[in-house]
């Protein structure tokens, strides 16, 4: 046979089974819509354990940089890797088993509807294997069904080519239709993540401190209150866990006298505090937006620990998505459990049901979803540093520029945010000369707290020119944050925010 008939062949044994491969395709969208469909975004859904493969199996140096400095950017990619690999494995699965029922003798119609009602099996089978709950793989089922049965009835024509052509689009118009309404559909199901509203009376002691930080907060647009109004989230999930409050124990083990084990009720009915901690991430840029405020409901972590007995300098917490971070037990000792956030439950993408908050250091050991305080002799590696981070210690001392705004006398008002973790602010000085000269700021009155972020704000009459504008913290050691401007990876970022404004 000739190189081109041979191309010819192949040409007609896709072009022949393109039709049922696209059938499958649509099957397979329509299981992942149907799942998403009943459940929304949890760990139920038919591709929450596929994203966690896409990212156990992602080298360490892709995640490194992708959840920590591309933030949503590399989690977004890393969820629709995961949706389209489960919807091509649900795909699979349909293809198969249609093309072996097809392939026995006897009567062809007989052998379609087998293949079809077969495959469905296997979906519901592939979609408990996954999910392991009913809801679930049966929306994947049902999902998967629509197509294949718009298919069967789109392809009741008499002649065989015309037949196989709408059988092939009709069904890809059920899955693009099932997608689209599963998004939606899912998308309502899902609790949201972020900061939940708040209806929070004004004369409780969380709606006085709330109103305490509107009055202290300046009146600068373009930078957040010190309660952050959008509050940033930083995980190694595509699917956040979602434990049940009720089912939900803290145990203490390791090198302790006595271990513990606490539910839900324990804690909150522990000594209840609120109080405000700023959150920063290693991974952020100087100027990022993932430094955030808020005021946490909960319980500090020492009857705990004192009930334990600690043997150990280290700990190690462990938490329901697999995520673990190692640091000093003197850290943890000013820790927190927090369950309420600014007046509401603990948000499910904040760790609901319980967190830990530990003062003064990077985001990253303020673990979500937190299941085990393990109290170690010797020091281990935590998730990220076992990818090269150093996040488990103090935060750097930052001071940000996030509002440039021209006031209607004619002049620039220039503000954002400063914070050094527990060495507190005490002075941010901005230039806007680029360097040569520095005036003070003003800033915020500060929030009652050991671990809180200030405002700053500074006002000053347009040079004409353009200029460069540098800010710069002092912490309450009396320390000047350095100039060296350093990338985040691997100690966070430090330097200087300065920025040009136009005349
Ligand atoms: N269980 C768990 N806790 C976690 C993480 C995580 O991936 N899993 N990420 C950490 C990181 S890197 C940061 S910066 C903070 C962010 O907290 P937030 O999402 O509430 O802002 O949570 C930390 N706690
Ligand atoms: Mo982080």
């Amino acid at each position: 046979m000739n190189p081109s008939a041979r191309a010819g062949t192949v040409a007609d044994a896709v072009r022949a089974s393109a039709p049922a491969m696209l059938v499958a395709l649509a099957a397979g969208v329509g299981a992942v819509a149907g799942s998403f469909a009943a459940v929304g975004r949890v760990p139920a859904f038919v591709a929450a354990p596929v994203a966690r493969l896409v990212v156990a199996t992602t080298p360490d140096v892709v995640i490194r940089y992708s959840i920590l400095l591309l933030g949503s950017l590399g989690d977004g990619i890393a969820f629709a890797m995961a949706l389209a690999v489960t919807a091509l494995l649900f795909a699979a699965v349909v293809w198969t088993v249609r093309r072996a029922a097809a392939a026995t003798d006897g009567d062809r119609l007989d052998a379609a509807v087998a293949g079809t009602a077969l495959s469905l099996v296997a979906v519901l089978v592939l979609a408990v294997a996954l999910a392991g709950d009913a809801a679930s793989a049966v929306g994947a089922t049902v999902g998967a069904a629509l197509p294949l049965g718009v298919a069967a009835l789109a392809g009741r024509s008499t002649e065989p080519t015309s037949a196989a052509r709408r059988t092939a689009l009709g069904s890809l118009a059920a899955a693009v239709g099932l997608a689209l309404a599963g998004g939606v559909i899912g998308s309502r199901r899902t609790v949201p993540a972020g900061g939940g509203a708040s209806t929070v009376p004004a004369d409780s002691a969380v709606g006085r401190l709330l109103e305490l930080a509107r009055d202290r907060s300046l009146d600068v647009a373009g930078i957040e209150p010190l309660v952050s109004e959008r509050f940033y989230e930083v995980d190694i999930n595509q699917v956040d866990p979602d434990p049940d409050r009720d089912e939900w124990t803290l145990s203490v083990t390791g090198a302790v006298e006595t271990p513990g084990e606490y539910s839900y009720d324990d804690i909150t009915s522990m000594p209840v505090e609120h109080r405000f901690n700023t959150l920063r991430c290693v991974g952020e840029s100087l100027n990022g937006m993932k430094m955030d405020n808020a005021l946490w409901t909960g319980t500090p972590l020492t009857r705990i620990l004192d009930d334990a007995g600690l043997q150990g300098d280290y700990v190690m917490m462990r938490a329901a998505d697999g995520f673990y971070e190692e640091f000093s037990v003197s850290a943890l000792r000013n820790g927190f459990l927090a369950w309420g956030m600014n007046g509401a439950d603990l948000p499910r993408g904040h760790g609901a049901p319980v967190r830990a908050l530990i003062p003064g250091h990077w985001g990253e050991i303020n673990v979500k979803w937190l299941t085990e305080i393990e109290i170690l002799d010797e020091e281990m590696e935590g998730y990220w540093e076992e990818r090269g981070w150093h996040g488990t210690g103090p935060v750097n001392t930052v001071a940000k520029l996030h509002a440039v705004n021209r006031l209607d006398d004619g002049r620039i008002e220039v503000g954002g945010h400063a914070y050094a973790g527990t060495r507190g602010v005490d002075r941010v000085e901005v230039s806007v000369d680029g360097g040569d000269t520095w005036t003070d700021a003003e800033l915020s009155e500060p929030l009652p707290g050991d671990d809180v972020w200030r405002q700053w704000v500074h006002r000053y009459d347009a040079p004409g020119t353009d200029h460069e504008v540098v800010v710069r913290a002092t912490d309450g050691t009396g320390t000047l944050q350095p100039e060296d401007e350093r990338n985040a990876f691997p100690n966070g970022p430090s330097g200087w925010v300065s920025r040009t404004v136009r005349a």
